[in-house]
């Protein structure tokens, strides 16, 4: 499907050193080494309901390690999902008895629109479920054949991973079994399904039922696919057999970043899948975590619609470290606000001190694990002495400004 529409991005001088993440699997900070063009894939909406700010915090931690990779010299293969066909989307379409496709379709559109607003550099492949279907059918086969998946012995048609094909089953999550145990219902999950040799066994394939949308599947027969093989067979077609991160919100640790590794590294015989897994934090509101389920959601379009700066959105989202849990407030934004006008008042200002010993600054900042209030705080200090009136460096302000558009994806 369509991806959204770019930004000119700022080249500045000289590169920065290698970008280090968090990696969820080694549980540490390690340099990302892509050999070649770095490659990453990003677990995308579900499109039941407008993007909201934790989806967008999560899209711009991903972009924020797109524009450091750039930076660095490297070029960026990035692959992102939208899970347009899954049971949430099919349940929230009946409730408002609409078409599930229109609903998708809506929901999408009006997410690239917030996408482009916040100016996140678009993926190179924007890629549905449903048109990935006859690939994902295939794969489920192959795993069947190869004994890593099982047909219920029953009459759905529905088709299982077996978690013992897995032997390092756990590594991405580090979770004991009692903590998937308990997890695993809560995010999708069926572990009391009669039949299954596992309680952990995640779906791959599911036989078609009356009045649910259903594809030909091949030998397979005709169902949809479950949700950890999208991912998977989505990031293998574009990507390649390993990626350099495969990324989400940390609510994707565990079963949803766990099983798709598992049927990947099956399907390729490679591991790990990913050299990083890496999670954003969740975004909530007034102590709870942002969620369509909880009706607690803070929507960028509607801030858009109420003329708010997606600058300031977006500033107001990377004012705290990125794998943080943290809470949307009206004084975030506020903040956010001054602090915007505050460099847009220094951007424009006639000179200002070094805006080579700024941009190495924030390249230093952003490549340790992306950093954004260490890299916020040093363009605050910059600000406030350029405003001071410490007059030094007349090509200080346009650089500044580059630096802030070009790595933090804030256009002055
Ligand atoms: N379609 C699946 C991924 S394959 C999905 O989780 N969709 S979603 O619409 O629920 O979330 C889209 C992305 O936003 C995912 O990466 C998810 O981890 C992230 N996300 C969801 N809620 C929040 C939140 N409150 N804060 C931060 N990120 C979130
Ligand atoms: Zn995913």
């Amino acid at each position: 499907m369509d991806s959204w529409v770019g930004h000119e991005v700022p080249r500045l001088p000289g590169r920065s050193e290698p970008l280090r993440l968090f990696d969820s699997a080694r549980q540490g900070v390690h340099p990302t080494e892509p050999d070649g063009p770095a490659t990453m894939y990003v677990c995308g909406i579900t499109p039941y309901d407008a993007t909201h700010l934790g989806h967008a915090a999560t899209m711009i931690t991903f972009d924020l390690a797109q524009r450091m990779w750039r930076d660095a010299g490297h070029e960026v293969r990035y692959v992102q999902n939208v899970t347009d066909i899954d049971d949430p989307l099919l349940e929230r379409a009946e409730r408002d008895g609409e078409d599930w496709k229109v609903l998708a379709m809506r929901e999408t559109a009006l997410f690239r629109e917030d996408m482009e607003a916040l100016r996140i550099i678009p993926p190179a492949h924007y890629v549905g479920a449903v048109e990935s279907i006859p690939e994902i059918a295939e794969k489920v086969l192959v795993l069947l054949k190869d004994d890593a998946a099982y047909r219920l012995d029953d009459e759905t048609g529905d088709v299982y991973f077996d978690v013992s094909a897995a032997p390092r089953f756990g590594y991405e999550s580090n979770l004991s079994r009692e903590q998937m145990l308990e997890i695993f219902p809560e995010r999708g999950g069926d572990p009391d399904r009669a039949g299954k040799r596992d309680p952990l066994d995640p779906l791959l394939w599911r036989g078609a039922r009356e009045g649910e949308p259903s594809w030909p599947g091949g030998d397979l027969g005709p169902g949809r696919p479950g949700w950890h093989i999208e991912c998977a067979v989505i990031a293998l077609g574009l990507l390649g057999s390993t990626v350099d991160v495969q990324g989400g919100g940390n609510d994707l640790l565990f079963p949803h970043h766990e099983c798709s590794a598992a049927h990947a590294e099956r399907l390729t015989g490679e591991a790990p899948f990913a050299s990083h897994y890496v999670h954003a934090g969740m975004i909530g509101l007034d102590g709870e975590k942002m969620s369509k389920s909880r009706g607690n959601l803070v929507f960028v379009s509607r801030l858009r619609a109420d003329r708010v700066d997606p600058m300031a959105v977006r500033l107001a989202l990377i004012s705290g470290h990125y794998r943080a849990d943290r809470s949307w407030t009206d004084d975030l934004l506020t903040a956010a606000q001054e602090r915007l006008g505050r460099w847009r008042r220094a951007a424009a200002a006639p000179a200002g001190p070094s805006g080579r010993a700024f941009l190495a600054g924030v390249r230093d900042r952003l490549t340790d694990d992306l950093d954004t209030p260490g890299a916020l705080a040093l363009a605050d200090v910059w600000a406030e002495q350029t405003l001071a009136g410490v007059v030094d460096d007349p090509t200080a302000p346009p650089l500044f400004a580059d630096t802030v558009d070009a790595l933090l994806g804030i256009r002055l």
